[in-house]
């Protein structure tokens, strides 16, 4: 059975990108992949997080998966710092990656921004922490949005020069699954900007945990323009926010954004828009039930977590040992 990982940073606000881009399709792919699912919280430092933050953000993407639907039993769900293969394969590939493919890394000048000399120098090599994170599984597809593609395209460059370089066939390329209706959600404040955690304004994005009123306020406050919805996909070309809000209605509908078009063309937002928060609540809203049940009960969280981290460990081990010898790292017996 060919393997999955994937992971979310616990870096709080947890929004629909997340869901709609990643999480939502985890679950179904429990039912023909092995899957591992993790809280990347050592990602996460690579910009300053408050402790205790910290703690309960990755307890909350541990329950957003449980909430969306990962099965426990059938699936892997653990918190990365808990397995030291991540870190300890990272170093290893800190040293195949290169530092011209890192300078090409578009999120590094996004997040870094102006002030690029007082960047972490985790934010630079995270890349390279992704690809130890993937590949101390062997796995061989990841699910993600749009964002991610060129990190795991960095991914298959590490595996395939260390594999050149030591003459082995250890690492498989792997395979980036993007797909959906809603790969790149945007920010509903701004159709040019992608809709983020870190977005200094909370009208930007829908969260996990929106109830129905936030929802219906953020969707009324939603940037669109004037004209009505259009008869077919082209007209969308040049209306960023339109096509984001129509993006996602075919996402939580399970519909293509033609059929979309077909039910809505003609519509104004003020139609569309309570349509689209009636649709959002029904999907997403007891996805929030459930996390904030969960969130009452950690202990629970926690021994998903424990559980996870042992047969994430145990999965990893052998891969570890197996690369130490091919570098050449003496094997401690
Ligand atoms: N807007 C988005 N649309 C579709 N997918 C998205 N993802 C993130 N934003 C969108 C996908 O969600 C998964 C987890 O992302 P992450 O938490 O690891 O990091 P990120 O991509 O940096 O997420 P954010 O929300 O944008 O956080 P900040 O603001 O901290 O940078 C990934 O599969 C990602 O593709």
């Amino acid at each position: 059975m060919s393997r999955i990982f994937s992971g979310v940073q616990p870096t709080g606000n947890l929004h629909l990108g997340n869901y709609l881009g990643a999480i939502r399709n985890f679950v179904g792919l429990q039912d023909n992949y092995e899957c591992i699912y993790c809280a990347v919280n050592m990602h996460a430092i690579t910009v300053w997080q408050d402790p205790e933050d910290l703690r309960n953000n990755t307890r909350e993407v541990a329950a957003a998966y449980l909430a969306a639907g990962v099965d426990p039993k059938r699936s892997i769900i653990f918190a990365q710092s808990s397995v030291s293969a991540h870190a300890e394969l990272a170093w290893i590939f800190n040293c195949v990656a290169r530092l011209g493919w890192l300078n090409r890394m578009t999120q590094f000048k996004e997040k870094a921004g102006k002030n690029r000399e007082n960047a972490s120098v985790g934010l630079y090599a995270y890349p390279n922490l992704m690809a130890a994170d993937i590949l101390a599984y062997k796995a061989t597809h990841v699910p993600v949005g749009e964002d991610q593609k060129q990190h795991l395209e960095l991914t298959r460059d590490i595996a395939q020069k260390f594999n050149k370089d030591y003459g082995t066939e250890t690492f498989p390329l792997v395979e980036p699954l993007i797909f959906g209706e809603a790969t790149r959600v945007m920010s509903l404040r701004d159709g040019s900007k992608k809709m983020s955690k870190s977005d200094p304004s909370d009208y930007s994005r829908i969260t996990f945990t929106d109830d129905r009123d936030s929802i219906a306020m953020k969707l009324r406050k939603a940037r669109t323009d004037p004209d009505p919805l259009p008869a077919k996909l082209e007209e969308l070309d040049n209306r960023p926010e339109a096509a984001n809000l129509v993006g996602i209605y075919a996402a939580l509908a399970d519909m293509t954004r033609q059929q979309v078009l077909d039910e809505f063309s003609g519509a104004a937002f003020s139609t569309f828009k309570p349509a689209l928060t009636d649709l959002a609540v029904e999907k997403f809203g007891p996805i929030g039930e459930e996390m904030k049940r969960l969130r009452a009960d950690p202990g629970h969280v926690d021994s998903v977590l424990k559980d996870g981290a042992e047969r994430a460990s145990a999965l990893a081990a052998p891969v570890l040992a197996e690369v130490k010898d091919i570098v050449g790292f003496l094997l401690a017996r």
